[in-house]
């Protein structure tokens, strides 16, 4: 009979315990870690991993990845002979408290795990099978081949963690560039590796269209790059579950009423059209006047967005949560044109904001009705529009990037007050690159790792400590206008691990001149997953250099 004393450790105030450029480090830092300076041996022939939780695919499909990470095949590991006999690590044991198999996890499910090694055997501690996973996780970066060829890992461990925050996102866009199935799941399996929880799938956009509707093929026929840029049902159901098994949500982002030319390829009636003086058909040049807005005046466009956003329900069955874009419209060419304007005299509306308001009331009724949960970028509630309560805003402005927008602190800090759920993606923009730690050649280390590292969420907030709850977390973004398949793995890991980090550890887990070298660690061990993660430091990553 195994006990357990879980003991609840506020946020550790002190640089945490243990060699922080150790060779297993673990990314992102525990909440709480205590390692012993001497070192058991594993016996890969020799060494179990039990669970409490029996038929539960969550778990026994972890246990299966895991086996490879744990015993890497690549190196010739050293069997420790019978003169290591009370140094031999035996086994692990996975007891999930809640005794439940979860199908699929929810931004309020308990996380936190804690991991015991003592006495030759190990126990990962979990409330339910996602904390379980972090644990699992952990415990995999816990192991390393030392110097001698042997497993090894420290004889005692105690580690107590758990997230700072709930939500812990990346956006891949699949639209400007396509990202074939096998590079998704290689960032899912990375995503993991980090800690991250929320694949947010901006799959559509102005560029291309790859998702494949049952209801409405012409999207991907006329909308697609070409037949092959395409995600099949099969793909989506695949990456759906790839995503579940880890405990990732996929919350797909189908992106209205802008930024929809690719689904006006298919359905060119639903668009805008543009007029320049009392010509139709004819774009305005200028700043996003192009034919590219859908005509909210239109029956047809809630007929086809109701019958759509029924089938996307369907397919994403597990998550309550669609994105629905709803950014950047500017309303140049709504404005010019002569039934628009007819339009908004009908219904007492004067200008764009008013028909972006009308257009997206509807669309999130429409959502209510089918039993589905929005999420959304700031500019509809930016706009003053009133949103379901259960509405997650996602804060994508900043000064930094756009003049005269407000800073983000402040959006948050609005957001949250008023009552909605909020997720930070401003400052994480990890498409844009930099070059060198001081700008000069001698240290590769990006710029950019540095500014996300030191981002402090809660920096200048003004809410109540209920608006805090609802900060839940960040999103890091990868948009793709100069991403693809060539270099999307090795642009965002492992510049992306800094807002892993930022978004998991403790406010006080925040020297990045610390941080590198255990990041530079955790790089090395992405590789040797088969993750291209790029290079932070100058060096090797003993055999498994590219
Ligand atoms: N694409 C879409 C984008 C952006 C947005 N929506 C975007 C633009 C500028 C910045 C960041 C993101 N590329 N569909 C806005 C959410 Cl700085």
């Amino acid at each position: 009979m195994l006990t357990m004393i879980v003991i609840d450790y506020i946020e550790a105030k002190f640089p945490l315990r243990g060699e922080p450029s150790a060779p297993n480090a673990p990314w992102p830092q525990p909440q709480y870690l205590n390692v012993s300076s001497d070192y058991i041996y594993i016996d890969p022939e020799f060494f179990i991993v039990y669970s409490n939780l029996k038929n539960c695919d969550i778990i026994d499909k972890a246990i299966e990845r895991y086996k490879p990470i744990f015993f890497p095949p690549k190196l010739s590991i050293q069997i420790p002979n019978i003169f290591h006999e009370d140094q031999i690590f035996l086994s692990v044991s996975i007891l999930v408290k809640s005794k439940k198999c979860h199908t699929y996890p929810q931004l309020h499910d308990d996380q936190s795990y804690s991991i015991t090694i003592e006495n030759s055997y190990g126990i990962i501690f979990a409330e339910n099978v996602w904390g379980a996973l972090n644990g699992l996780e952990t415990f995999s970066q816990l192991l390393f081949i030392n110097e001698n060829n042997y497993l090894v890992t420290n004889a005692s461990i105690y580690i107590h963690d758990w997230p700072r925050f709930p939500y812990r996102g990346i956006l891949l866009d699949t639209a400007r560039h396509f990202l074939p199935v096998p590079i998704i799941k290689q960032h899912l399996d990375a995503m993991v590796y980090n800690k991250f929880n929320v694949f947010h799938w901006h799959i559509t956009d102005d560029q291309s269209w790859p998702f494949v509707s049952q209801k409405f093929p012409q999207l991907t026929e006329k909308g697609a790059f070409s037949s092959d840029h395409v995600y099949t049902p099969d793909d989506v159901q695949d990456i759906i579950e790839h995503a579940r098994l880890r405990g990732i949500r996929t919350i797909p982002e189908f992106d209205t009423p802008g930024h929809v030319a690719a689904l006006g390829r298919a359905f060119p009636e639903f668009l805008t059209d543009c007029y320049n003086g009392s010509i139709a058909g004819q774009a305005i040049y200028g700043v996003h006047a192009e034919r590219e807005i859908l005509d909210p005046t239109k029956e047809e466009v809630y007929k086809f967005m109701n019958e759509f956003l029924k089938e996307v329900k369907n397919i994403f069955k597990y998550e309550s949560y669609i994105h629905l874009g709803m950014d950047e419209v500017y309303p140049a060419c709504w404005m010019s044109n002569p039934n628009i304007q007819n339009f908004l005299k009908e219904n007492n509306m004067s200008n764009g904001t008013d028909l972006m308001t009308y257009y997206s009331k509807e669309i999130l009724k429409l959502m209510k009705s089918i039993g589905g949960k929005s999420m959304v970028w700031q500019d509809i509630w930016d706009d003053g529009v009133k949103l379901p309560s259960d509405t997650v805003i996602e804060i994508w402005k900043d000064t930094s990037l756009l003049s005269n927008s407000p800073s983000w602190s402040y959006y948050l800090s609005k957001a949250t007050s008023e009552g909605y759920d909020a997720v930070l993606a401003a400052p994480f923009y990890l498409n844009m690159i930099s070059y060198g730690k001081y700008n000069t050649p001698e240290s590769v280390m990006n710029l950019e790792f540095f500014k996300w590292y030191n981002i402090d969420l809660f920096e200048n907030f003004t809410g109540d400590n209920i608006a805090r709850q609802r900060l839940i977390g960040g999103e890091a973004a990868l948009w793709a206008e100069f991403i693809d398949g060539t270099n999307s793995l090795s642009r965002l890991w492992p510049r992306v691990s800094a807002v892993a980090e930022r978004l998991w550890s403790s406010i006080y887990v925040n020297n990045p001149e610390d941080a590198q070298f255990r990041l530079d660690v955790h790089r090395c061990r992405m590789l040797r997953r088969g993750i291209p993660a790029a290079p932070i430091l100058n060096g090797y990553c003993g055999s498994y250099e590219v």
